[in-house]
């Protein structure tokens, strides 16, 4: 898969300041060959458009979407609440509160609309890749080898490692 081809994700982050974090999203997807695309949408600054964008995700191809948004971070929520493709939510390190605020406000969706959550920052900007990757590894057997292949390397990677 060539991340020139049409996307198989859809990439959403509520403001260009999530990149710095959501970029390591990218370079996983970039990693594995998953085409995907990445937008600055916002619940409350863009609401019509992120509505627009998600009600067209389905059509477009898209398999997959991830939402990463920070402080009363509603935006995964609101993609879920229109579409019925897997919904993904990266909660960002706030200023204040260090991303609890984000991690509550993604996570705790009431039952009906579901919102997967990974952690906080990095990690789960990387997890969420990871966790795309295996949803769209179902009926795709190569992509399914190469997550075997990554896990093999980093379990190599860490038993190679030697302290002081
Ligand atoms: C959220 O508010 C964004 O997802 C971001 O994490 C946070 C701060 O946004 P900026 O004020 O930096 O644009 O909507």
């Amino acid at each position: 898969m060539a991340s020139d081809d049409r996307p198989l994700v859809g990439v959403l982050m509520g403001s260009k300041s999530d990149w710095e974090t959501m970029k390591h999203a990218s370079e996983t997807f970039a990693r594995f060959g998953v085409a995907h695309e990445c937008r600055v949408l916002s619940a409350h600054r863009t609401p019509a458009a992120t509505v627009e964008y998600v009600r067209r995700a389905e059509e477009r191809g898209i398999e997959v979407l991830i939402a990463a948004a920070g402080g009363a971070a509603h935006l995964a929520g609101v993609v879920a609440a229109h579409t019925v493709l897997p919904v993904l939510g990266v909660p960002m390190e706030s200023a204040s509160l260090k991303g609890l605020d984000s991690l509550l406000s993604t996570v705790q969706m009431p039952g009906g609309v579901p919102v997967g959550t990974l952690a906080i920052g990095k990690p789960g900007a990387i997890n969420a890749a990871l966790l795309a990757v295996a949803i769209l590894a179902g009926p795709r057997p190569e992509l399914r080898e190469q997550l075997r292949r990554f896990r093999e390397e980093q379990a190599a990677k860490v038993l190679a490692e030697t302290l002081p």
